[in-house]
């Protein structure tokens, strides 16, 4: 793999800006040399340089880690594959896309589609001679993977749940539109994958007017939610958006800001936070209020150091008062006091549920959001059900913040129908309330940053954490739980009640206390610990919850009344270990 050094006399004098900087600086509008490197048939990689714009387009370069040992002894390069990351902005996708997708994945990838954490698909396994052909076919039907990833705002989440039907259409908009806005303009993703054929609308000239050509300093995320489901996880996100309904009627929303998960393990300058409240905004306000937010980050964030880089650091260092004030002075006009705002659960609601227009939907349950046929150890035949699903649905499919699926907008004559092919695939069981509420990042094999198991290892461990509730009789308090590779956390694991985060290949850091409406960081109660400790720990803790939790009392809240772990104030906090 040929790597080239950043250049130096890219326009940019700041000496101490990151190697990144400089290449989104020199790359033409991300441009670089993709192109070219795509026609390079000497190895399936491509340059450093270019897999870091490649990002932009919604691409990643992986290898396979199961292999990369065995290769490297045989003198062979890693295994190399892509994973490509499709946008689907509020999780909203049509029964002909899901086809589409389905296909995709056997003809381009490997065989699976992955609902993410964020509301969008993931295929895994793309070699670089069908980089082009799947990112063509996936804007065929009207998806796009621009700004997937990279220092961009990414796809935007909207609330799935399409219970309140008239509102949930409203904001959709909203969320749809902000994604729309913030979507960068440079005509290089066209001229790319689809030869300068734009496939919905006229191409752009190539200039981010809210952007720059060095675009974000990191990574930018935004969730629009409709309490008092808090689905989306609204507080761990850049910029969010909280819908103020009165008298059945969308006045406006809360606006929030600087929350994130991510960390490094043992640099006590990197930690989770949640976001703060800034203000109100009128429905008509809210994209001058997204704009305004990034341009904010675009001009304040931190671009020297990559660790320092995200929003919420910005607005952790500076304050939030000073955020109003930057914000008012771009507007012209301070936001409204926010209005009181009550988030009663994240999660999903799984089954059948009427909407208010009489439509049914189906919230499907996917173990970590992996949609396959499995083999004999898992007889489960998700892929071929959601299939067979897709050739009669009518309505829709949403993809929940939380890795599963919503059939939804099922009429009612059509629910006998698709109710006995969920029955007909063994998708309508038993599957109890904590495994439920869980979620597993991707981790090995792809994830080039994954210390440890997390999607392939949490399923397993479920079973034997559903073995020790049902030994304390308390196997009908779902706790949510949530596992990551490593501390970069994609499931949000740093607002479960219990958070694995990988340290070392079957070793975690363990994390108690999170609350079931996603407004409080947990907080370190034991570090690089292995399964049987894990376990250990399972077992006194449910011990003691079954002997001495209130009625109703959730298993987050009380490992805090009992003094487990403290109620964590401030991000810098979780990675205190608690005092057991
Ligand atoms: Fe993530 C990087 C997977 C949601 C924080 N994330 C990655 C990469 C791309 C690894 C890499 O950079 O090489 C992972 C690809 C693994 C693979 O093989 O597929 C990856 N992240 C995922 C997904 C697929 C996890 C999942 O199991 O669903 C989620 C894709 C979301 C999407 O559709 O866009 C995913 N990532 C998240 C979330 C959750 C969220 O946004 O609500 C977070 C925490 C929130 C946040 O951003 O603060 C998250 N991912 C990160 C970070 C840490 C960022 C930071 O501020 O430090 C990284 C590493 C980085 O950016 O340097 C990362
Ligand atoms: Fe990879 Fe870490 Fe994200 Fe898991 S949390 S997908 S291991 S970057």
């Amino acid at each position: 793999m040929t790597t080239k050094t950043p250049d130096l006399n890219a326009e940019s004098t700041n000496k101490n800006l990151e190697a990144v900087e400089l290449i989104k600086d020199a790359s033409n509008f991300l441009r670089g040399t993709i192109t070219e490197e795509l026609l390079n048939e000497v190895t399936g990689s491509i340059t450093a340089d270019d897999t870091q714009l490649t990002k932009f387009h919604g691409i990643y370069q992986q290898d396979d880690r199961d292999l990369r040992k065995e290769r490297s002894k045989q003198k062979l390069e890693p295994l190399y594959s892509f994973m490509i990351r499709a946008r689907v902005p509020g999780g909203i996708c049509t029964p002909e896309q899901w086809l589409a997708i389905d296909d995709m994945a056997d003809t381009y990838a490997n065989g699976s589609i992955r609902i993410t954490t964020r509301q969008a698909f993931q295929f895994h396994g793309v070699i670089k001679k069908k980089l082009k052909s799947t990112v063509a076919a996936i804007n065929q039907h009207l998806m796009d993977t621009i700004a997937a990833c990279g220092d961009v705002n990414r796809n935007v989440m909207c609330t799935a749940n399409p219970e309140l039907s008239n509102i949930h259409h409203q904001v959709y908009l909203k969320a749809q539109a902000i994604s729309d806005h913030l979507t960068p303009q440079t005509s290089a993703y066209h001229e790319i994958w689809l030869d300068g054929k734009k496939v919905v609308t006229e191409p752009t000239n190539d200039h981010e007017p809210i952007y720059g050509k060095t675009y974000l300093p990191r990574k930018f995320k935004t969730a629009v939610v409709i309490p008092p489901d808090n689905d989306v996880d609204v507080l761990a996100h850049d910029l969010g958006f909280v819908a103020i309904i009165e008298d059945q009627q969308l006045s406006g929303f809360n606006v929030t800001v600087g929350g994130g998960m991510g960390s490094t393990h043992g640099d006590p300058k990197t930690f989770p936070l949640l976001a703060h409240t800034l203000g109100f905004c009128t429905p008509d306000q809210v994209l001058e209020v997204a704009e305004n937010i990034v341009k904010i980050q675009r001009d304040f964030g931190d671009r020297t150091n990559r660790k320092h880089a995200r929003f919420k650091y910005t607005v952790d260092d500076h304050g939030i008062d000073w955020v109003r004030e930057q914000l008012a002075e771009r507007m012209g006009v301070p936001l409204k006091p926010a209005h009181e705002v009550k988030f009663t659960r994240n999660g999903d609601r799984y089954g059948w549920r009427k909407n208010q227009d009489g439509s049914w939907n189906f919230t499907l349950f996917i173990a970590n959001g992996r949609i396959i046929d499995n083999d004999d150890k898992d007889p489960l035949t998700v892929k071929s059900a959601l299939r067979d699903i897709a050739t009669i649905h009518k309505g829709d499919f949403r993809l929940t913040a939380n890795q599963n699926l919503i059939i939804a907008q099922v009429a009612a004559d059509q629910k006998p129908a698709i109710d006995k092919l969920l029955h007909a695939h063994n998708l309508i069981g038993s599957v109890s309330k904590t495994r439920q509420l869980s979620m597993a990042c991707v981790a090995f094999p792809t994830c080039t940053l994954a210390m440890a198991e997390a999607e392939r290892y949490l399923p397993d461990l479920l079973t034997q954490i559903e073995y020790l509730q049902q030994k304390h009789g308390i196997s009908e308090r779902g706790i949510m739980i949530r596992m990551t590779g490593c501390p970069n956390g994609c499931a949000r694991p740093f607002i479960a009640e219990i958070g694995f985060v990988g340290k070392a290949l079957g070793r975690y850091n363990m994390y108690l206390g999170g609350a079931l409406n996603g407004n409080r960081l947990n907080q370190l109660y034991d570090e690089n610990i292995n399964e049987a400790r894990i376990l250990k720990h399972l077992d006194t803790l449910f011990a003691d919850y079954a002997e001495s939790a209130k009625k109703d009392e959730a298993f987050g809240d009380f490992v805090i009344r009992q003094g487990h772990v403290s109620a964590v104030k401030h991000g810098i906090e979780v990675n205190i270990k608690s005092a057991i």
